[in-house]
């Protein structure tokens, strides 16, 4: 029995936008929330979030149950931290800070088994093969893996278009944090500069016929994303729309 396939990876090749939440707070119960929302994806975020294997492991379960396909931001592009992701069955992953095609190339290898990659081989014993229900795990896993590379620095947009041309590369995330921050603008996401770094970004990632990917906690801005051609678009997180709407309902009318 083969690996079941990666609708969001599939889903990437068409036209519509594919719509994640990011996911902050750590819970499984608010990842079950936001997968049973109809989300396309949901972001269980290691780089900036309070998980250590376990808890990412709880969420990856509970989005199982869900249509919301689980992705993983490792906290750096690390051999070793996909490895461990990779085994508790997840199929997705975001890697953040990545600034040249050696470093994209390096990822792809590393999401996948030899002859082509370099993925340490545990599968008999890791929760990604079903613990052996899944006995074609080892043949059939590298081709649902989806990677998405972060851009998000001067030297990122520099070496852009070789980033956009490594194969294997599923989609090409612009963060625009840490770009602003990069840039000189920290915490200034409305810095002209930034959003024209980003719109040249997202028609350079169109033009290499790659898909683009964003996150923004503004709708419009949202819509306004989608509408330019990002394809993998987060439209919020969990810990923000806790804190917006805890803050909301605390005064009555
Ligand atoms: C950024 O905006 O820099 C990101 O990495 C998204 O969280």
């Amino acid at each position: 029995m083969p690996v079941a396939p990666n609708e969001l990876k599939a889903a990437l090749q068409g036209d519509a936008c594919q719509v994640g939440l990011w996911l902050n707070l750590g819970s499984a119960i608010s990842a079950e929330v936001a997968g049973n929302a109809g989300y396309d994806w949901c972001l269980i975020d290691a780089e900036h979030g309070p998980y250590d294997l376990a808890a990412i492991q709880a969420q990856v379960i509970a989005l199982a149950g869900t249509g919301a396909e689980a992705v993983v931001r490792v906290p750096a592009a690390e051999d070793w931290m996909l490895k461990q992701v990779l085994d508790l069955g997840v199929r997705s992953v975001m890697v953040p800070m990545v600034e040249s095609a050696a470093q994209a190339e390096a990822l792809v290898r590393a999401v996948r088994y030899p002859p082509h990659g370099v993925r340490g081989f545990g599968a008999t014993v890791a929760r990604a093969s079903g613990f052996g229900a899944v006995p074609d795990y080892a043949q059939t896993a590298d081709a649902e893996m989806c990677l998405i590379v972060q851009v998000e620095s001067r030297a990122a947009l520099n070496a852009l278009p070789e980033i956009c041309a490594v194969e294997g590369v599923d989609v090409v995330f612009i963060g625009p944090t840490d770009l602003a921050a990069d840039m000189g603008y920290i915490a200034d996401l409305n810095n002209q500069s930034v959003l024209d770094a980003i719109d040249r970004a997202i028609d350079t990632i169109v033009e290499a016929g790659k898909v683009p990917g964003i996150i923004s906690l503004d709708r419009d801005v949202c819509a306004a994303y989608r509408d330019k051609g990002v394809r993998f678009l987060g439209v919020g997180s969990d810990a923000c729309l806790l804190a917006s709407a805890v803050r909301a309902t605390r005064h009555l009318p």
